[in-house]
């Protein structure tokens, strides 16, 4: 399968800074996308987002699981983050994810298919992790998304999956992210 993905997001306050940030890579057949939001709001934030983005730019390769305990490492003592790192092989047809805190990570043509998330803040507070799988099928299209969107949003708005990733990406966060928060999502869409 092809991945078609789009990363769309708002600042707060339509300012310089946001705390919410996210990166989508292709290697090997696969795709990497991440989520991550800085706790607070403001240029810290901002700072932290941007080390945790720069982290993974150099890190994204790794297993997931290594990966997201290497990034609590690296920025132990910070504020912290909340983040979802996902990988979707597109030879085998499968998307894994390791979430830490308040993001979500869900299928948008499936209820039930939703991502799990452990508690905790990474670079503060961590439990041990794991690596969850899902199918993919041609046709599902996946959000990875921060708090600045509500995670039960009414995926059936009228127009709401239509278009490609890039549609859908700016159509959610036009529709349904809050005003007062930094707000990030990751369309993938998979494609035969
Ligand atoms: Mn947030």
């Amino acid at each position: 399968m092809k991945i078609d993905y789009y990363l769309a997001k708002r600042h707060y306050n339509n300012g310089i800074y946001c705390g919410d940030t996210g990166m989508v890579k292709e290697f090997d057949d696969k795709v990497f996308a991440a989520v991550i939001d800085a706790l607070g709001h403001g240029k810290n934030a901002h700072e932290l987002a941007e080390i945790c983005t720069n982290f993974l730019a150099e890190n994204y390769r790794q297993k997931l699981i290594e990966m997201m305990e290497k990034l609590h490492q690296y920025i132990r003592g910070s504020r912290g983050v909340v983040a979802s790192l996902c990988l979707v092989d597109m030879k085998k047809s499968t998307f894994s994810h390791v979430s830490v805190g308040d993001t979500t990570v869900r299928k948008l043509n499936n209820d039930r298919s939703r991502g799990y998330s452990m508690p905790g803040i990474i670079g503060y507070q961590m439990r041990s992790l794991q690596e969850k799988t899902m199918k993919l099928d041609d046709s599902d299209i996946i959000i990875l998304h921060t708090d600045g969107i509500p995670s039960h949003f009414n995926q059936r708005a009228e127009g709401i999956l239509q278009g490609d990733a890039r549609a859908i990406a700016c159509n959610i966060i036009a529709q349904f992210s809050k005003k007062h928060d930094d707000a990030l999502c990751i369309i993938l869409r998979c494609m035969k």
